[in-house]
């Protein structure tokens, strides 16, 4: 690369900087620590610890540094969610899309944590993960099942993804790029 190039490419990345800081929410087992690791390294693994309380992982993608806030999904933790999400740029709600025994549990605590007057406005990405398996839901019925068209006070969007296979994990990005409240 010459200089004047890296001069521009300098001057591009100052322009297009950007962080974000996003807190993923959801019941146990949802996926959302794989999320994670899917995001930060491209691995995966069947054999997963279950986060007690939470991480905090750092990543940077181009010019995006992205601040994630990997919260415990067991009902011992729930509580703290609110605190967690109060100053980002986007609550990532992941979902498991082939267990739709809990998807009802699921709904209520996406709804409750929502009508927190301290979350008012901040856009809201839900993610049905697991699509690999047999079964797992479409996302025109995951958006009814977990009353996402009833949300009208905020930005919202629903993806479906699987960290397993890495599907569908660059729109994931793209849409947080595009819709997170900007932090600079
Ligand atoms: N088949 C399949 N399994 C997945 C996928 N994503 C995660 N899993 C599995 O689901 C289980 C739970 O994943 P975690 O990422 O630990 O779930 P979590 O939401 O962080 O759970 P807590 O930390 O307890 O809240 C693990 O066995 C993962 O391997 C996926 O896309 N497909
Ligand atoms: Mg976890």
């Amino acid at each position: 690369m010459g200089l004047w190039e890296s001069f521009l490419s300098w001057l591009r990345s100052l322009f297009f900087k950007q962080e974000m800081e996003l807190s993923l929410i959801g019941l146990q087992n949802a996926g959302k620590t794989s999320l994670v690791n899917v995001i930060a390294t491209g691995g995966f693994s069947e054999d997963m610890i279950p986060t007690v309380g939470f991480n905090m992982k750092k990543v940077t993608k181009g010019n995006v540094t992205i601040k994630l806030w990997d919260l415990g999904g067991q009902p011992r933790f729930r509580s703290m969610w609110e605190r967690y999400c109060r100053a980002v740029s986007a609550i990532v709600y992941v979902v498991d899309a082939s267990d739709q025994d809990n998807l009802p549990i699921s709904k209520g605590e996406l709804h409750d944590l929502l009508s927190k007057r301290s979350l008012a406005g901040i856009p809201l990405l839900v993610i049905g993960n697991k699509i690999d398996k047999p079964g797992a839901l479409s996302n025109q019925s995951l958006t009814e099942l977990m009353g996402l068209t009833t949300i009208t006070d905020r930005e919202v969007a629903c993806f479906m993804i699987s960290c397993k296979n890495s599907t569908n994990i660059d729109s994931v990005i793209d849409w947080l790029v595009q819709h997170s409240k900007k932090k600079n």
